[in-house]
């Protein structure tokens, strides 16, 4: 049996609770409007016949301005560490740089599939300069 970790990343309010509970179907982690909602590592363990699939939610990525805020990168930190594939989310309506800057700053070892996300709230010109504009600044795939 194939296992492996798969750890989300983003910035807050990206969507990435929503995600991890998609991709599980069920309602594992908190989601709600407020940023930063997430404040510790979720991992949720998906088992299929052939393969098991261990997926984390990590705190949105910040600059730390409290203790809080420490503990929640330190987590992300930890997920940094085990992850095999990185899961990278983006909100298309936010700043595609500041998402860039951030994913660059946690210098992937591993393999990254880049998500777009919240594209029932943008137009076809949005999502396709996102696509244009990620694809130009990061070595993804267009599936
Ligand atoms: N319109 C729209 N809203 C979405 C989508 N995905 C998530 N949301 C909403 O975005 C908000 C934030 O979602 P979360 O999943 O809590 O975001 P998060 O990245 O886990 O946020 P933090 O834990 O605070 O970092 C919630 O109100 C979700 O319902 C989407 O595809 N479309
Ligand atoms: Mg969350």
């Amino acid at each position: 049996m194939k296992s492996g970790f798969v750890n989300i990343f983003g910035r807050p309010n990206a969507g990435k609770s929503t995600l991890l509970n998609a991709l599980m179907g069920e309602k594992l982690a908190i989601v709600s409007h407020k940023v930063q909602t997430t404040r510790h590592r979720i991992k949720a363990i998906l088992t299929e016949k052939d393969y098991q699939i261990i997926f984390s939610d990590t705190p949105g990525i910040i600059k730390p301005e409290y203790k809080l805020h420490e503990k929640m990168m330190q987590s992300v930190k930890g997920a940094l560490e085990d992850a095999d594939v990185a899961l990278l989310i983006v909100d298309v309506n936010d700043n595609w740089e500041d998402c860039d800057a951030i994913f660059s700053a946690l210098k992937l070892r591993v393999p990254a599939v880049l998500v777009l996300n919240k594209i029932d709230r943008a137009g076809q010109e949005r999502i396709q300069g996102a696509k244009d504009f990620f694809l130009k600044n990061r070595i993804v795939k267009n599936w």
